[in-house]
């Protein structure tokens, strides 16, 4: 794995249905993101907070809130993404709400694109982000960042990488998911997005499930990570603005992260709607951080 890691801060809940993860970046330096990884030895950057357009807080128009404000930050993250990987370095977004991930994985394919490499990207969530301005019932954009991908969105947004769609649904594993709208769901089934939800993880485990997620990386492999705080169960991360019941435990997603860490193939992250205005005492923040630390190698194992 790349041990030159930059961090990139976008603090905005500009397509978030409530308010808060604007506030997410600072709460995960202040439960020590920076110390905790240079701990493992790698190297570490912390290079600030991308600046954006201001919350105008106003309803949808067109099934969309906010689409001016979610553009114009997305291309920021984009930009900022690409530049740490054209440096070679391995980017973590701390947002910010989840319509983000656009901004970042479009980045990250078009550094694939430019490097001839493959991409894998592993999406957690409760939710599975993949509504589009008919299907959705509140036009907050932070739930169709995975269709604008794969090229179901406003054009201004899925154009951002320079390729439409930015990526093949193929591509993308999603785990954790127990949130679905029913219109969104029937468009996933057709979109025949690989999704284990928290039915599969009950009845096969989080160990199978990530088995498969991770089934056929290569050397020559891209692995992004996607991961939204409210994934984990909210007994364990309450700081979040959509907490949904029956999430992975805390065990079960320290073994998802120990499993990713395992390939050596982690190349880029979001840690996206950690709410610290719902949060309690910075617990989820402190939750995230200890995940990420797995993610990057921090092994529980006793085993020789
Ligand atoms: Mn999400």
């Amino acid at each position: 794995m790349n041990h030159r890691i930059s961090i990139i801060g976008a603090p905005t809940d500009i397509g978030a249905g409530v308010r808060g993860a604007s506030m997410g970046p600072e709460a995960l330096r202040v439960a020590n993101i920076v110390p905790v990884l240079e701990g493992h030895g790698l190297e570490v950057l912390d290079r600030g907070n991308l600046n954006g357009p201001a919350n105008p807080w106003q309803p949808p128009k067109d099934g969309y809130r906010h689409l001016n404000e979610v553009v114009a930050w997305n291309k920021a993250v984009h930009e900022a993404v690409h530049a740490e990987l054209a440096l070679g370095r391995l980017p973590i977004l701390l947002g910010g709400d989840h319509c983000l991930g656009l901004g970042s994985i479009s980045a990250v394919a078009r550094h694939c694109r430019e490097t001839n490499k493959k991409l894998r990207i592993l999406w957690l969530d409760a939710h599975a982000d993949f509504n589009t301005n008919i299907l959705t019932p509140s036009g907050n954009l932070h739930g169709m960042p995975v269709a604008c991908l794969c090229g179901h969105g406003p054009q201004e947004l899925i154009e951002i990488g320079g390729q439409v769609p930015a990526i093949s649904p193929k591509w993308i594993r999603q785990i954790g998911i127990r949130s679905v709208d029913a219109g969104e769901k029937r468009f996933v089934h057709e979109m025949d997005l690989e999704v284990f939800d928290m039915r599969y993880i009950d009845e096969m485990g989080m160990r199978h499930a990530m088995e498969l997620a991770l089934a056929t990386l290569d050397i020559n492999t891209h692995l992004h990570v996607s991961f939204d705080v409210d994934f984990l169960d909210p007994d364990v991360a309450p700081g979040v603005g959509t907490t949904v019941k029956g999430g992975p435990t805390y065990r079960e997603a320290q073994l998802c992260m120990e499993m990713i860490a395992d390939t050596g193939r982690l190349a880029s992250l979001d840690v996206m709607e950690l709410n610290p205005a719902l949060d309690v005492r910075n617990a989820t923040a402190e939750v995230a951080v200890d995940l990420i630390e797995s993610l990057f190698g921090k092994s529980t194992l006793m085993r020789k």
